[in-house]
């Protein structure tokens, strides 16, 4: 199962990459940053009607719609494009999601990033891999961190508290970035390459995927109120290595002035 999966994602990820700036075509959601592209709809029917092959019985939350679970309770978290906005552009930062949830828990979870080959996955409770190697958060504290941050364009009325919070890091920290497609930010911090990722709304699918990779990599996720994210409603996302996690959530509870 994990294998075929695995395979069906790095397939869509082909068709992603192949993708000619000519036939991408974008329509506005809720507004001008919030987009889907006739890849984003293409990418989810294949990757629905591949799954679907694999495990019948599951049902399918999908950034470009949903089909409610038939059977067990099992469910694929899907976003067939994270990161439509760079993708609409060409600038090559867009990843596959495609997470299993059962009981509301993620149990599978894996994310591709077709431009660079790298497919992340895991299985809870048996360790995350990118292409095949094990992978695992690094020790790094803040002061010697890179932080990473979405800025969940389509809320303006958070900016001023994401921005305070990239500052406030900043300071703390080495650096800020900021790449358009949360579910790799989780991927890199589960990959030890950067240390810190939080934004302050995101929907299931662009963290279901990556926040269980993370977790099986050693990291931390959890809301910035500090409850777990939940895998049906939208959730803010804090996420760190262990080492940095304890001053990432102090300084994110004086931001935001949260009561511990
Ligand atoms: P997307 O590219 O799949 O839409 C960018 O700040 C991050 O937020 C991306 O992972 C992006 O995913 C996600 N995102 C985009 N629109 C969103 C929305 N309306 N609500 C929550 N997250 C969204
Ligand atoms: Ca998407």
């Amino acid at each position: 199962m994990l294998e075929e999966l695995l395979r069906a994602i790095r397939e869509e990820g082909a068709v992603m990459r192949g993708a000619l700036a000519a036939e991408i075509r974008a329509e506005e959601k809720s507004g001008p940053e919030d987009l889907v592209t006739n890849y984003d709809t293409l990418v989810q029917r294949h990757l629905e009607e591949k799954l679907h092959a694999l495990l019948p019985q599951a049902g399918f939350l999908g950034e470009e719609g949903l089909r409610a679970p038939t059977g067990d309770g099992s469910v694929f978290i899907i976003d067939p494009i994270d990161g439509t906005m760079n993708f609409s552009r060409g600038y090559q930062r867009s990843s596959i999601s495609v997470a299993l949830a059962r009981d509301g828990q993620a149990v599978l979870g894996a994310v591709y990033d077709p431009y660079l080959n790298e497919l992340f996955w895991a299985e809870r409770g048996r360790g995350a891999f990118c292409n095949g190697r094990p992978i695992c958060v690094s020790d790094r504290p803040l002061e010697r961190g890179i932080v990473m941050f979405g800025t969940a364009p389509y809320y303006r009325e958070i900016a001023a508290k994401t921005f305070a919070l990239g500052r406030a890091l900043f300071d703390r920290s080495l650096d800020v970035r900021r790449s358009g497609s949360a579910a790799i930010d989780l991927c890199s911090v589960a990959a030890g390459r950067v240390e810190v990722f939080y934004e302050f709304r995101l929907s299931p699918w662009d963290y279901a995927a990556a926040g269980l990779i993370l977790e099986e990599a050693g990291g931390v996720i959890r809301t910035i109120e500090g409850g777990p994210v939940s895998l049906t409603v939208k959730s803010s996302v804090l996420a760190a290595n262990g080492t940095a996690w304890e001053a990432a959530r102090q300084i994110t509870q004086e931001v935001c002035r949260i009561d511990p």
